[in-house]
């Protein structure tokens, strides 16, 4: 690699280090088959809700396709997603968290 394009990626990774640091949404996607109760479950479980946020979550995923769980760090979105998904295939659900860049 050249000095030049080294120099360059060095002042690159400077500014990102300036910023604060990238946040992701973490989603929960619908599904026709993962039982209402078991996504409730996991909001209650993994993304800390009380009983009334978890319903409204899950319902908005019902019936909009999808909704935010959470805003975290990489590091802590990818957990979430790894776990959320890890948990609903240990049930033999379909259930699928993904995450965005905010
Ligand atoms: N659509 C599912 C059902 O009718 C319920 C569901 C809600 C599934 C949210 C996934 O992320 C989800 N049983």
């Amino acid at each position: 690699q050249s000095d030049h394009q080294h120099l360059h990626d060095l002042e690159e990774k400077e500014k990102q280090e300036l910023k604060p640091p990238s946040m992701y949404k973490v989603i929960l996607n619908n599904d026709d088959y993962t039982p209402m109760d078991f996504v409730i479950e996991v909001l209650l479980r993994f993304f800390k809700m009380n009983q009334e946020r978890a319903t409204d979550t899950m319902l908005q995923v019902h019936y909009k396709g999808k909704a935010v769980c959470g805003v975290y760090s990489a590091e802590i979105a990818e957990t979430k997603v790894v776990q959320v998904n890890q948990y609903a295939r240990e049930n033999q659900h379909p259930l699928l968290c993904t995450m965005e860049q905010e």
